[in-house]
């Protein structure tokens, strides 16, 4: 279990993001890299796949499979990765919201666009944040994630944009929010504070869910770009449905009224205690 030093936790707080090298054992690539091999044959129904069954140029993700799939159940709570986000966002708690598996088959052109990811959830707080793990090495030109320095920490709060451009896309749930439109960033790259790593499978990056973050195409020809993002929310979490929120969980499924601490045992699993 990786313990964070306080010059990351600094980091963290300051830039929005860190990267952390083997953040976990290496034996959870291999078991995650088997989950991704699953679901791809097996798709949920939280899935976006575009172009299906080919070799290139398909961009997967699935989501929300923790309750089902028994890998991604262990790898949360044995690897340390909630420890790792809790020790980041200075909480005293890290419970969990979802898992997201994003693949990139060589040639994927799509990027994931600039976005922010708060406001795709129903929660607000600033103590949430991802842990995305490699499970591929990745160069930036490959679809590595790159990230604007400190954005975290402007107060904007940005219109979630679907992934994707197809007709009838399943994720278009997002295009019923509100908020600012989220800058050009591609269109002068000069004028914001781009950081972005290279990365080994078992490395991840943690940031915060405030903070604008994209991923370009998989510009390999032979090599897939597969990574699971896990997602967290500290001490000060809200819950916080709202139209065009992810709806993997909504009203329905939680005990918390709107405008309280999300602390639903049952469908935010409290996984990490800080120790007295
Ligand atoms: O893997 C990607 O392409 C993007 C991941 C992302 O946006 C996230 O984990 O929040």
């Amino acid at each position: 279990m990786r313990e964070l030093s306080q010059q990351e936790i600094n980091t963290y707080n300051k830039d929005g993001v860190i990267r952390i090298k083997n953040a976990v054992a290496p034996s959870w690539v291999e078991r995650l890299l088997a989950v991704v091999e699953h679901q791809m044959a097996h798709p949920s129904e939280w899935a976006n796949d575009a172009n299906p069954d080919n070799k290139e140029n398909r961009l997967f993700t699935d989501r929300y499979q923790w309750r089902s799939n028994q890998e991604i159940k262990s790898y949360l709570f044995e690897s340390g990765v909630a420890g790792l986000a809790g020790q980041a966002m200075q909480s005293n708690q890290a419970r969990f919201y979802f898992d997201h598996l994003l693949v990139k088959e060589p040639g994927t052109i799509t990027p994931t666009p600039w976005h922010q990811d708060v406001p795709y959830w129903p929660f607000k707080g600033t103590q949430i944040c991802s842990v995305w793990l490699a499970l591929t090495d990745v160069t930036v030109e490959q679809s590595a994630m790159e990230f604007v320095r400190g954005s975290h920490s402007d107060g904007q709060y940005y219109m979630p944009k679907v992934f994707g451009d197809r007709e009838n896309h399943p994720g278009s749930w997002a295009k019923q929010a509100a908020g600012e439109e989220v800058p050009d960033i591609e269109a002068d790259r000069s004028a914001f504070d781009i950081v972005g790593w290279d990365m080994k499978a078992g490395d991840a990056v943690l940031f915060s869910a405030w903070l604008l973050h994209w991923a370009p195409g998989n510009s390999s020809a032979t090599k897939r770009r597969a990574a699971l993002s896990t997602r967290w929310l500290g001490d000060d979490a809200i819950w916080f449905p709202h139209p065009g929120a992810d709806p993997t969980v909504t009203q329905k499924d939680v005990s918390v009224n709107p405008g309280e601490l999300a602390r639903d045992d049952n469908v935010f699993p409290l996984v990490w205690e800080r120790k007295a």
